[in-house]
């Protein structure tokens, strides 16, 4: 502190100065409440930024003016050793817990506050007001003559901690009140932090670990970081945690014979402080009777994940103030409030394995499995662990004590890992290198986070997609042969891999449920019909991954046989235009597979054919390295058949428009391309304009 001489004072800055300054403090102020309370911005952000520059610019020049309530007073303080002692001058006092989770809950409620008042059925429904439960942790903030001068944690209710530097940190509570707030006030609420901003701050925790930061950590759950960050001895680290808060109650205040307020409702308390800018959250609402207060338990369990933040209950208060002094409180609780909770969405179990699976495509997850545990209203025995790398960053382990988290109908998650119960000696996990469904290698591509399994052919678990795959109008087109039909043949093991397809009867196919004669027998020649196919359609139909039809037309042009292609090295697969290492290596893996080999050969041996050619002497083509793209529609041909036409030629389709597109050939109701076409300003033609490319000599 600066000692006080009277002689020697600036001179005060003139009347406008102080005017100004104490103008752009009120516009501020009232700014940030639109911004950060209602959630209804008045002014850009840049405006806000430029009005805040101009106070501060004045505080600098004029530091007598300078108050801790100032906007620009937030951060400010200097770290701190340890946080004092508060001594409440009105205890905090806990809330009763109703754990059962059902209606009941709220009836008990009402049943024990009817009792506890004398009424009878025949008298009416108690008054209620409903309030969310946030799950953060409470704070009391105590203001005098409208300035926040203390913030306390609750500690054990009679003595908390002073973190008011930073409590001033958080943007949604106010520093100064409005003129008609009493002398001294202390508003009780909950800080807590919003789920998105939960996951930035996990997510720059990530960050600051991979580049090696030492002594940072992820945190477990948007409370977790919400405490983390009130007892931060730096103020400029909680500024950075992005903390929120609640009104829900009151501590001392100044009382009616003194000037203060009187109110005869808590429903009316809330909506002054809500006048005075604290937030309160827009769900609370008034309740007769156990009817409308189950109705809110309902209605708020089912808006439950859509909220922006956790809660994990609603709390029921008595409305009246009077009949809430006439029921008082019991050990610290009041007898005319309860926490009603919802089933919680995290809890502790075990990790009795860690299994793999395999989806429809050949991708392979690892998954948890725990022993049963109830959490967010069923019980879980799976949890994802997505793939290897989030494997890797949670480092689950069988036997360890994990958190699992299963909130609406997401699927359950692992959050973290008791590190502290872990079993001595646990193996770290690794994702297998093998298929575990049918023994293919699995392999992870560079900038893949998931393994997949290289047996599609001969795979069980991707059996379905590969037949439907190769089925396909564009691959080896069988007609009729659609994804109901494919899913009941193999549940009902009538085909369990795909040459079985060409193997099947009358008898077998007639049995199926809803099969009718005359479909199986349509069925049976389009399966005929299928075995003339084309080396490309064949190629494509085998689902290698990478391999799409272009890809396979250049590979059966280049090669000219199947023999030819499965047993080409990756060197002499990469001579194929169009073909890269990720498309070689992804061939070789495919065909080094003995399993997709036998599949290849029972496929021939059924019967299906196409004519072979010889190994291409590249003719120029008219269209060779030109890429096209197809928009609208075409006055004759379809959108097949040009691509067709186009590939024939030499060229590529490609489905978006882009600088490295060479013709953009637009039909009727073409749409956003063309208009990005002529953004890029391409060429641009019509179908008559293909034609003639096509038939104009290359060059
Ligand atoms: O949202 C909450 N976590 C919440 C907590 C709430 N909505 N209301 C509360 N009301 C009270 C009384 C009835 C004592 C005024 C509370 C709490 N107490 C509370 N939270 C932690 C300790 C006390």
């Amino acid at each position: 502190m600066a000692t006080l001489d009277l002689f020697a004072q600036p001179s005060p800055p003139p009347a406008s100065i102080a005017e100004q300054v104490s103008d752009l403090r009120a516009a501020l102020h009232e700014h940030a409440h639109r911004y950060y309370v209602l959630d209804e911005p008045s002014i850009p952000d840049s405006e806000y930024d430029r009005l805040f520059k101009e106070l501060q610019a004045l505080e600098a020049a004029h530091p007598e003016l300078l108050t801790s309530d100032s906007p620009t007073q937030r951060v400010g303080g200097k770290p701190l050793d340890q946080f004092a002692s508060v001594r409440h001058k009105v205890p905090m006092l806990s809330i009763r817990t109703e754990t059962d989770t059902e209606a009941s809950g709220a009836q008990n409620f009402d049943t024990r506050v009817r009792k506890e008042l004398g009424l009878t059925p025949a008298d009416p429904p108690v008054e209620y007001v409903a309030e969310l439960k946030f799950d953060g942790l409470a704070m009391s903030l105590r203001y005098e003559h409208g300035v926040l001068v203390q913030a306390a944690t609750r500690g054990d209710g009679e003595v908390g901690e002073d973190v008011t530097q930073n409590i001033r940190t958080i943007n949604q509570i106010p520093l100064r009140l409005p003129a008609d707030a009493p002398p001294v006030i202390e508003v009780r609420g909950e800080v807590y932090m919003r789920r998105a901003d939960f996951e930035a701050l996990n997510e720059k925790q990530r960050e600051k670990i991979a580049q090696g930061a030492k002594g940072e950590k992820t945190f477990v759950n948007p409370r977790n970081a919400a405490a983390g960050g009130v007892r931060q001895l730096d103020p400029a680290i909680a500024a950075q945690r992005r903390l929120s808060f609640f009104a829900y109650g009151l501590g001392e205040i100044t009382p009616p014979e003194q000037g203060g307020p009187s109110f005869n409702t808590h429903y009316e308390l809330l909506k002054t402080l809500e006048s005075w800018g604290f937030p309160v959250a827009a769900q609370v609402g008034r309740a007769q009777g156990a009817t409308e207060l189950i109705a809110f338990h309902q209605r708020m369990g089912a808006a439950r994940d859509s909220l922006p933040y956790d809660i994990d209950g609603v709390v029921y208060k008595v409305n009246s103030l009077a009949l809430q002094r006439q029921m008082g409180f019991v050990t610290r609780e009041p007898r005319w409030a309860v926490a009603h909770k919802y089933p919680a969405q995290e809890q502790l179990t075990t990790v009795l394995a860690i299994d793999v699976q395999v989806g429809r495509t050949g991708k392979l997850t690892p998954v948890a499995k725990l022993a049963p545990v109830f959490v967010g209203g069923v019980t879980v025995t799976n949890a994802t662990l997505h793939n290897e790398d989030e494997a890797r960053r949670k480092d689950v382990r069988v036997g360890d004590t994990v958190i699992v988290r299963r909130a609406g109908d997401v699927i359950p998650e692992v959050v973290s890992v008791l590190l502290d119960k872990r079993v001595a000696d646990a193996p770290q996990f690794t994702m297998p290198r093998q298929c575990p469904v049918c023994g293919s290698a699995a392999v992870r591509e560079e900038g893949e986070a998931d393994y997949r399994c290289t047996g599609g052919l001969f795979c069980g678990a991707q059996r379905k997609e590969a037949i439907l795959h190769f089925a396909h109008r564009r691959a080896v087109e069988v007609e009729g042969l659609g994804d109901k039909l494919v899913e009941q043949m193999v549940d009902a093991n009538v085909i369990r891999t795909l040459p079985d397809l060409y193997k099947l009867g009358f008898t077998a196919l007639a049995s199926l449920d809803r099969m009718a004669d005359k479909s199986a027998n349509k069925l049976l020649e389009a399966l005929e019909k299928s075995k003339q196919t084309t080396l490309p359609r064949f190629l494509f139909g085998l689902g290698i991954r990478h391999v799409g039809e272009a890809t396979a037309k250049e590979l059966a042009r280049h090669f000219g046989k199947l023999d030819a292609i499965m047993d080409a090295t990756e060197e002499q697969l990469l001579e194929v235009s169009d073909v890269g290492p990720i498309v070689a290596q992804s061939l070789r893996t495919f065909f080094e597979q003995p399993h997709n080999r036998e599949v290849v050969e029972q496929l021939r041996a059924c019967g299906v054919t196409w004519e072979e050619g010889e190994p291409a002497a590249r003719a120029p083509q008219p269209l060779s390295g030109k890429t096209l793209v197809i928009t609208g529609t075409l006055p004759s041909l379809s959108r097949d058949e040009a691509k067709d036409m186009v590939e024939a030629a030499g060229g590529k389709v490609a489905g978006s428009v882009s600088k490295k597109t060479d013709y953009v050939v637009a039909g009727a109701e073409a749409g956003s391309k063309l208009l990005k076409a002529q953004e890029l300003g391409l060429a641009i033609i019509d179908e008559a304009g293909l034609l003639a490319l096509l038939t104009s000599s290359s060059g």
